[in-house]
């Protein structure tokens, strides 16, 4: 970890937080620079007209962002720093063409989203909340659960292996699982038993459970459609730990509602928090509320090199984890 610059330095910069963080994030910054906590600001426009210029730092997340309007109307912006790893609701061809440095938390939230996307690949196929469920209910005592089934010697088609692909990938091998992957490129420093494939809908043919794990943004929306959904067929899953953009939620509602899909593992919706209705009453689906990189030493991990973004660029004019 480098060195904090002196609170002296940093209590004169102007920053803009996007919407709350954590709070131990929040007071760590707070004490240390002049913070305007957006989401509060009743008059956004008036604030933009009179404190705008002075504004030098955007602190947001994956989820809050930061879009082209807001870029574009502070004038001194010299960086984005972002809590997580996607960065899609941020403007980036805005902050290039503004020159503006933009930061993510990439690398230190990879195993937990990898056991997220294990914990919901275990979760739908050994049907684990719908047999909590049947305990809870009383049900025991007077009737059979029935039977889930194994991920060992099944077929586990990641799509997208970068960093936590890779890690899932990792995971689902101890399970005893054949792994298979696409990539906008084939990856030549994986394992060579890694079978590559390269489009989602021959991956889907040739997987049992498709496991997401691309960025979110234009290039990947909708790329879990109805032919790939009919593709990984009826004793398939989906299991989604990246965006909700990247599946056709109203295909994917239908594909499990037709049973043409087996089930599904979701911790991530296209809406979000808006949950499709029609998913409530159906037991093969495990929802989560996008808490996969949600643990207290991850989570802790995030902040700490958001903070270390923001003290770096502004006591060096470096980034640790620069996206653009
Ligand atoms: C965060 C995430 O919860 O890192 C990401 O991209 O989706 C999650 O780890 C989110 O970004 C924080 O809002």
């Amino acid at each position: 970890m480098t060195a904090k610059p002196s609170p002296e330095s940093t209590a004169s910069i102007d920053l803009l937080m996007a919407g709350p963080l954590l709070p131990g994030l929040m007071a760590d910054i707070e004490s240390r620079y002049r913070v305007h906590r957006w989401w509060e600001i009743k008059d956004q426009a008036a604030f933009l007209e009179t404190q705008g210029p002075a504004i030098r730092g955007i602190v947001t997340s994956g989820r809050f962002g930061a879009d082209k309007a807001l870029i574009e109307s502070l004038p001194a912006l010299e960086t984005i720093v972002s809590f997580g790893v996607g960065y899609d609701p941020i403007d980036i061809a805005t902050a290039q063409a503004r020159n503006v440095a933009v930061s993510n938390t990439p690398g230190v939230l990879d195993d937990c989203v990898a056991d997220t996307a294990l914990a919901l690949m275990l979760a739908a196929s050994r049907r684990i909340v719908e047999a909590d469920r049947f305990v809870r209910a009383g049900r025991w005592p007077n009737e059979g659960f029935g039977l889930g089934r194994k991920i060992g010697g099944k077929r586990c088609g990641v799509v997208g292996l970068g960093n936590i692909g890779l890690q899932i990938a990792r995971r689902a091998e101890a399970f005893g699982m054949d792994i298979a992957y696409y990539n906008r490129r084939q990856r030549s420093d994986v394992p060579a038993n890694y079978a590559y494939h390269a489009d989602v809908l021959s991956l889907a043919q040739a997987s049992d459970y498709l496991v997401l794990a691309v960025p979110g943004g234009a290039q990947t929306r909708h790329m879990i459609d109805a032919p790939v959904l009919e593709a990984l067929g009826p004793q398939g899953f989906l299991i989604n730990v990246a965006r909700g953009t990247v599946v056709d939620e109203t295909a994917l509602v239908k594909a499990l509602q037709a049973k043409t899909i087996a089930g599904a593992g979701l911790d991530v919706f296209e809406f979000e928090p808006q949950v499709p209705a029609e998913l409530m009453s159906l037991d093969q689906v495990v929802m989560l509320p996008h808490i996969a990189s949600g643990t207290f030493e991850t989570r802790k991990a995030m902040a700490d090199l958001v903070v270390e973004n923001l003290d770096a660029w502004f006591s060096r004019r470096e980034l640790l984890t620069r996206v653009v």
